[in-house]
């Protein structure tokens, strides 16, 4: 079994890189090889978060970076058009998101979607 990949959505927020990184520690506690990814160049925000928390930032991927056929965990997010485009060619293992559900799959996984608030009306 290869290395899984964990990663949140385009244009991360701090969410996204946030809850990558800690999916990575949960999944690696449970003995799984994976790593922490982002789709983007943390911003200004979450760049000021890890350097408070002295937390290096999750290795940043490139489209086309995740080959076919490799497993991966999405973390705040599922919608295919925030994700890699290659999306329904890798082995999605879980999804664990707070985002309205907009992917469906031709296999079962683990999936954990709850309505975590970070704001009155916004989730984001
Ligand atoms: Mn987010």
């Amino acid at each position: 079994m290869g290395k899984t990949y964990i990663f949140g959505h385009k244009n991360p927020d701090t969410d996204s890189i946030t809850s990558s990184l800690v999916m990575a520690n949960l999944e690696t506690k449970l003995g799984r090889d994976v790593e922490a990814c982002a789709l983007g160049t943390p911003n200004k925000e979450t760049e000021y978060v890890l350097n408070y928390l002295g937390i290096s930032a999750p290795k940043i991927l490139k489209d086309g970076d995740i080959l076919d056929g490799s497993d991966v965990i999405l973390v705040d997010h599922n919608n295919p058009e925030e994700s890699i485009s290659n999306l329904d060619s890798v082995n999605i293992l879980k999804i664990v998101d707070h985002h309205c559900v907009k992917l469906s799959t031709s296999y079962p996984l683990y999936y954990r979607a709850e309505p975590v608030r970070m704001h009155r009306d916004n989730y984001v």
